[in-house]
């Protein structure tokens, strides 16, 4: 019926994904419904290699970019869902409110760069492409163009409406300070099994921490898990427990996209709490030991750990909207009422009417979840004009 309807409107343009959606990538579990292997496949063709090139050239003059990259989508999707709403200037784990604990963890650069390829993306393919995808395919990137393995994503995810409140990021991301048994049953809450946490723990491949992050195994005593040469060294780079300095999460190869992560936690190189703890830990020891001898197993519950997260709690559909600028949402965008006529005509391509009997000049209404604890309605734009 949709399928019908959007047919006499653009003809052989939405072919391929009314009858080639998900076309069961075998090795994979059924997709959350909405989502695709083929999303924009018509709507925007050159999506992946636009965000390809743009990142080889980032991470030519600065791989550390790719490890802030892939940081990004796991917040965004551990905080209520993949949305794009981690983007949002206002919320916590955004820019604007500095003082929040995991601000720290995410690099400023990270915020730029998605909104950087957003404006490349939408300038070829006009406004069809969603912040949450674009930051999706950006990890993917950042695992690949590391050394890491390639994987396919589903796509059509749409960005939510609503921030993410200080408290919600602290409640859905976990400290560094972490115990396994904390870990393994608050990631169950999103049902991530104990191979899902080691396999996720081991993006700790790539990037850096600050001392903070974990001079509380340093001082006032040494963690007794930790190899004392390392100890030693870390307390070289943080001589006290503020200070501002950082160091790789993996001291093997910092940069590339391995499972060496894992050959630190056996040699208590580890350096999280949450990371060598799983380690110390007898229901997943045996997992770090997998990954630590088989790099090829690793990656392919990596792989499948990803894909998983970056389902968690998506809109689809005519959820949520497709974000003008990363960074605010539509209808707080100043300048969007500018672009809205170019925009209208992405709409009417994109969207089908909410239903048949009524008539879509209508404005949607969809409640807020979430912002500041209270109900609120937003309005997406006037999807078409009538005629
Ligand atoms: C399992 C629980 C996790 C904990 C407790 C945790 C904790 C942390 C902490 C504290 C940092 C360092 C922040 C800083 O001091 O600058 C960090 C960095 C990082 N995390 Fe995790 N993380 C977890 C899971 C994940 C997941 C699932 C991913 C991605 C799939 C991820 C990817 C990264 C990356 C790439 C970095 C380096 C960031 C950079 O260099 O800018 N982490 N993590
Ligand atoms: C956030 O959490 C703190 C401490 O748990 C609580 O005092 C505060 O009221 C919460 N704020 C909101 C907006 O829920
Ligand atoms: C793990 O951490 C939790 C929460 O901090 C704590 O209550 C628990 O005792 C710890 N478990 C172990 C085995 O250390
Ligand atoms: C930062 O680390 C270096 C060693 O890498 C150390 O000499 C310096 O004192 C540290 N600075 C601070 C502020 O901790
Ligand atoms: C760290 O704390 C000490 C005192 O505990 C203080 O003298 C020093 O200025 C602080 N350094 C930073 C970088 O905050
Ligand atoms: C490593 O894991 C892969 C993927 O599961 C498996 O096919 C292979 O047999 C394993 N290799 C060894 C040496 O165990
Ligand atoms: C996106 O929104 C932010 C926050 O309002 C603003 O600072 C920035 O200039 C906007 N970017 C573009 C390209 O309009
Ligand atoms: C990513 C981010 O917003 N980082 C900020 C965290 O807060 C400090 C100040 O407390 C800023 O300097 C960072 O830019």
């Amino acid at each position: 019926m949709a399928c019908a309807f959007m047919l006499l409107v653009v003809s052989s343009l939405l072919l391929s994904s009314c009858f080639l959606v998900s076309e069961a990538q075998s090795s994979h579990d059924p997709l959350v419904s909405g989502l695709s292997w083929t999303f924009y496949q018509s709507s925007c063709p050159e999506l992946e290699s636009i965000i390809r090139k743009h990142l080889k050239k980032i991470f030519k003059e600065d791989i550390g970019q790719a490890a802030g990259l892939l940081r990004l989508h796991f917040h965004d999707c551990f905080v209520q869902g993949c949305d794009g709403s981690v983007l949002l200037d206002g919320s916590a784990s955004g820019p604007s409110e500095q003082e929040a604990t995991p601000n720290l963890t995410l690099r400023p650069e990270a915020f730029e760069i998605i909104n950087d390829l957003r404006a490349r993306v939408h300038k070829q393919c006009r406004r069809v492409v969603s912040c949450a995808d674009i930051t999706t395919i950006a990890a993917r990137e950042a695992v690949y163009l590391s050394g890491g393995p390639y994987y396919d994503v589903p796509l059509g995810r749409r960005d939510g409406l609503s921030f993410a409140t200080r408290n919600t990021t602290l409640a859905n991301i976990p400290a560094p300070t972490s115990n396994t048994s904390f870990l393994l049953s608050s990631l169950a809450t999103k049902n991530f099994d104990a191979t899902n946490v080691v396999a996720l723990s081991g993006a700790h491949t790539i990037g850096r921490g600050h001392c903070t992050s974990f001079t509380q195994r340093l001082y006032p005593t040494q963690d007794s898990t930790m190899d004392k040469t390392f100890a030693n060294n870390l307390k070289g780079v943080c001589p006290t427990s503020n200070s501002t300095n950082t160091t790789m999460l993996d001291i093997r190869t910092p940069n590339k996209f391995d499972n060496k992560y894992y050959v630190d936690l056996m040699n208590r190189q580890g350096l999280f709490t949450s990371d060598q703890d799983l380690y110390t830990d007898k229901r997943t020891r045996d997992i770090v030991k997998s990954f630590a001898v088989n790099q090829t197993l690793f990656f392919e519950k990596f792989i499948s750990s990803m894909i998983k997260m970056g389902q968690l709690s998506v809109l689809t559909g005519t959820h949520g909207e497709i974000r003008a600028n990363c960074s605010v949402r539509n209808s707080d965008n100043v300048y969007l009422s500018a672009v809205v006529e170019e925009e209208e005509e992405t709409w009417k391509l994109k969207t089908k009417p909410p239903q048949s009997s009524i008539p879509y000049t209508m404005k949607y209404v969809l409640p807020l979840k979430n912002m500041r604890g209270t109900a609120k309605t937003a309005y997406l734009p006037v999807l078409q004009r009538s005629g």
